[in-house]
């Protein structure tokens, strides 16, 4: 079982697209461990992206990001890293296909709805940057026994 971290960048807060999002993932069959809306601070911001720090849109990014409220989640599931990406989709609009969040709902590329973590190492780096670990909550979810 893996943890990966998912966060509605604010352009999908403000869009109203809290809902859809947690429903593809919630359909997909992962189980959601933690979430929230938070406003990001500038700091907590560059920790997030600090693979990013020296890259021409780093500062646009930066600003993106702490524009607005984002939702940040803490969701489970066998191979969910990969599988999460896949149902996100591709970061440049131009290469994200119908059926993926970013297909169905980005037309700008910054402006890609949703963040989810590319390796365990960054996932359990992004968790700690949102979360203590007393707000992951622990629960039996049986229809995990059926997907
Ligand atoms: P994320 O980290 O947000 O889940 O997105 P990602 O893995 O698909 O893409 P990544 O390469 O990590 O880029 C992080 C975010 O930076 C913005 N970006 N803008 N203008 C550009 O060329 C550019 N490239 C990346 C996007 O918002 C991207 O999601
Ligand atoms: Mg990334």
């Amino acid at each position: 079982m893996e943890r990966t971290f998912l966060m509605v960048k604010p352009d999908g807060v403000q869009r109203g697209l809290i809902g859809e999002i947690v429903g593809r993932f919630e359909k997909k069959g992962f189980k959601l461990v933690a979430g929230k809306l938070v406003t990001v601070s500038k700091e907590q911001a560059k920790a997030h992206y600090a693979e990013h720090e020296g890259k021409p849109f780093f500062d646009s990014l930066i600003t993106f990001i702490t524009s607005g409220p984002v939702f940040a989640m803490v969701w489970e599931g066998d191979d969910i890293i990969e599988l999460s990406r896949m149902v996100i989709g591709k970061t440049k609009v131009t290469e994200a296909l119908p059926g993926t969040i970013r297909g169905d709902y980005a037309a700008h590329t910054p402006f890609n709805l949703i963040h989810g973590s590319d390796s365990p190492e960054s996932a359990e780096r992004e968790i700690a940057n949102f979360f203590d670990e007393s707000e992951l909550v622990l629960y039996a979810k049986s229809i995990a026994t059926w997907v």
